[in-house]
């Protein structure tokens, strides 16, 4: 009879594989099918190969332990001493020739497919970056005449991404150790967790749509799993990809960045928005022209002067959506590797080498100059001169957008 808590081990175990379909679910053995041809393609490769090697997996091991039941010693079997049988040795020479090119012949062609971007509606430069991705549309039916290009960052709320460090009793060094929520009641991590951003891409349905990926930095890799499409984002180098998302199928995709790429690779999500072309089309044309009217605004922010007040609101928000990342919301930084502008040098020293540094970027530290307009560059500098306790030097302690913009 069994022990007792063998008994208890497999009565558990068994309960867990039957009450747990959501379990399951989590533990999905196979390739997502995805939405588009080549993710049907891909799929369906992937299931062919897959029975190849059962097959194949059956026969070498079927042949191995038949020999070694039939022929086993205790019935009185003796060891075979053969050297040099050309029979065998051409034998298992040949048969994995043949069965690799008929497996390289509908791998071949679904690369082929993959890689074949002709024809295409609409042409979208990604290029990756320190930990966001920047989506410009260069061609959509000819016209190449679009303007508009934004950067897409994620917008989980910090206190989600926090829980899991509170609950572990984790913090950065030198935070307070509740400095978020005294009360330690973080909120829940909701259902698309660092999987959200603030500016989706957004796509037609029906409509080929070819991606060129780059990066800024470092190699990233965009990858859409219900697209099947995963490709390597490099400096200096352009690759190419493409998707067509059926017409019965627009919605929300989701991805990531799936090549490792410093401390924030797992916070740069990707989000795909595929709509009917009708309402790509009209998404187009308004976003168009919010991008105009935010270049009207920015040209003339420079212009303007604005109060240390409202430039201090505005360069807290945006510091926490930029510069926090690496920098820290107290101003700490990560020393070595980021500085802590809280008391630094440069952040208190003359303005004219502060605004340099953000705008040109040194190093691991991000050129902002293009990233960002006059105004938010001017708000997040006079930010880092005022908060944490920080006095400039020189007594510049607002900074102006056209102080930046010159
Ligand atoms: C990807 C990480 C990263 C982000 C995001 C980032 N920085 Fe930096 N920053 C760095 C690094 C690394 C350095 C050090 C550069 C060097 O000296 O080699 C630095 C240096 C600086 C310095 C000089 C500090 C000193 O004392 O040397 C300032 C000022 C600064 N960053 C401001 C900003 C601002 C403003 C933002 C947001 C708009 C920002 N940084 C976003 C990584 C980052
Ligand atoms: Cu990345």
């Amino acid at each position: 009879m069994q022990s007792l808590p063998k008994r208890c081990l497999w009565a558990g175990l068994g309960a867990v594989v039957i009450s747990s379909n959501s379990a399951l679910a989590a533990w999905q053995l196979d390739m997502t099918p995805g939405v588009t041809s080549i993710s049907e393609q891909v799929f369906n490769l992937h299931r062919t190969m897959l029975w190849w090697c059962v097959a194949i997996g059956i026969v070498v091991f079927g042949a191995m332990f038949y020999s070694m039941l039939k022929h086993r010693k205790s019935k009185g079997h003796k060891a075979a001493h053969f050297h040099e049988s050309t029979t065998v040795e051409i034998f298992w020479t040949v048969a994995p020739f043949f069965i690799l090119i008929l497996m390289a012949i509908p791998a071949t062609r679904v690369l082929i497919a993959m890689s074949d971007t002709s024809d295409s509606a609409l042409t979208i430069k990604i290029t990756g970056s320190q930990w966001k991705w920047h989506y410009q549309y260069l061609d959509y039916q000819g016209n190449t005449d679009i303007n508009l290009d934004y950067y897409s960052v994620l917008n989980t709320p910090r206190e989600q991404i926090d829980r899991p460090v509170r609950a572990a009793g984790l913090f950065p060094k030198g935070a307070a150790k509740d400095s978020y929520r005294p009360d330690g009641n973080y909120p829940e991590q909701g259902e698309n967790y660092n999987l959200e951003v603030d500016h989706p891409l957004v796509i037609p349905t029906g409509k080929k749509v070819r991606f060129l990926i780059t990066s800024d930095d470092v190699i990233h890799a965009w990858w859409v799993p219900d697209f099947a499409i995963k490709k390597d984002a490099i400096p200096g180098f352009i690759n190419e990809l493409w998707a067509n998302v059926p017409e019965d199928k627009p919605g929300i995709y989701r991805g990531q960045c799936a090549e490792l790429c410093g401390k924030d690779h797992a916070f740069m999500p990707i989000v795909v928005d595929a709509r009917p072309q009708a309402e790509f089309e009209k998404w187009l044309a308004s976003a168009q022209e919010a991008q105009k009217q935010a270049d009207i605004a920015a040209a003339s922010s420079v212009d303007k002067t604005f109060s240390k007040d409202e430039l201090m609101a505005e360069g807290e928000k945006a510091y926490l959506a930029r510069c926090a990342a690496c920098h820290q919301a107290n101003g700490q930084g990560l020393p070595p590797t980021f500085p802590a502008l809280a008391g630094s040098a440069i952040a208190t020293g003359a303005a004219a080498d502060h605004i340099a540094i953000v705008k040109n970027g040194k190093n691991a530290m991000p050129a902002f100059g293009a990233v960002l307009p006059p105004k938010e560059l001017a708000a997040i500098i006079t930010y880092e001169r005022n908060a944490w306790g920080n006095k400039p030097a020189d007594g510049v302690d607002v900074v102006q957008p056209r102080d930046v913009a010159k």
